[in-house]
């Protein structure tokens, strides 16, 4: 499905998904690389307006670090302005978007506008021990400001009650929703990934 839409318009739009610490963002850089797909983390963009201090930084900053989703509009704005200029190559990869079904049901309405559609999902799955033992070690690393034990227990409490119903809205749709599995080496879980895409591709 990729490498096909890679020579021949109309774009691809893949979601990357999975609950915090599955590895999204890891894995998107991999396929941003092989699969020329637009990587727009909605994470990456929300630090770094948290760094440039902008008020929007300076409100998502607070939310953030405490495990909660920031709210839909701003998200929504966000990724509005930045499809267009994602989309001018072989397709985008979205990566911590959509997290409501609120994002999904804008998304599609984006989309839609240009006659688009989500063409597929990558789910990551991890279980949950394994997940914070991996955020809690990136603490240790990298120090950001989220991954305390309170805050990590908050977004597995969000990402349960708000964004595994995203899921179930794209099956509902027909979109091709992969699970695979995040757990091992990431060249591990890329081998993975490659092999769903290399299917789709066909
Ligand atoms: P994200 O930036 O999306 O953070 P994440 O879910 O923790 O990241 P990810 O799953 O990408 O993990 P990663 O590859 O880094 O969101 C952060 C916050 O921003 C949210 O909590 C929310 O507040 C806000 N936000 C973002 N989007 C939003 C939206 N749409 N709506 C509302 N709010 C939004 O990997 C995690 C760690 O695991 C890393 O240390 C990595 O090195 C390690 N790792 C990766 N793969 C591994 C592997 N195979 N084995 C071992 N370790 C691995």
């Amino acid at each position: 499905m990729v490498a096909q839409a890679a020579q021949d318009p109309p774009r691809v739009i893949g979601i990357i998904f999975g609950p915090p610490g599955s590895g999204k963002g890891t894995q998107a850089a991999r396929i941003e690389k092989d699969f020329h797909l637009k990587h727009l983390s909605t994470g990456d963009i929300l630090r770094a307006e948290v760094v440039k201090g902008t008020p929007t930084g300076r409100e998502a900053g607070r939310i953030m670090a405490a495990g909660d989703l920031v709210p839909d509009e701003l998200i929504v704005d966000i990724v509005r302005s930045r499809l267009p200029e994602a989309e001018t190559g072989a397709g985008v990869l979205l990566d911590g978007f959509p997290r409501t079904l609120r994002q999904a049901q804008a998304l599609d309405a984006m989309l839609a506008g240009e006659g688009h559609n989500v063409d597929f999902v990558l789910a990551l799955d991890v279980p949950e021990q394994d997940l914070v033992d991996r955020l809690l070690h990136r603490a240790a690393v990298e120090g950001r400001a989220d991954d305390t034990r309170e805050a990590i227990t908050e977004r597995m409490h969000e990402y349960h009650k708000l964004t595994e119903a995203v899921l179930d809205h794209y099956r509902r749709q027909g979109v091709p929703v992969e699970i695979v599995s995040g757990l091992g080496s990431p060249d591990e879980v890329f081998e993975r990934i490659r092999r769903v895409i290399g299917i789709s591709s066909g």
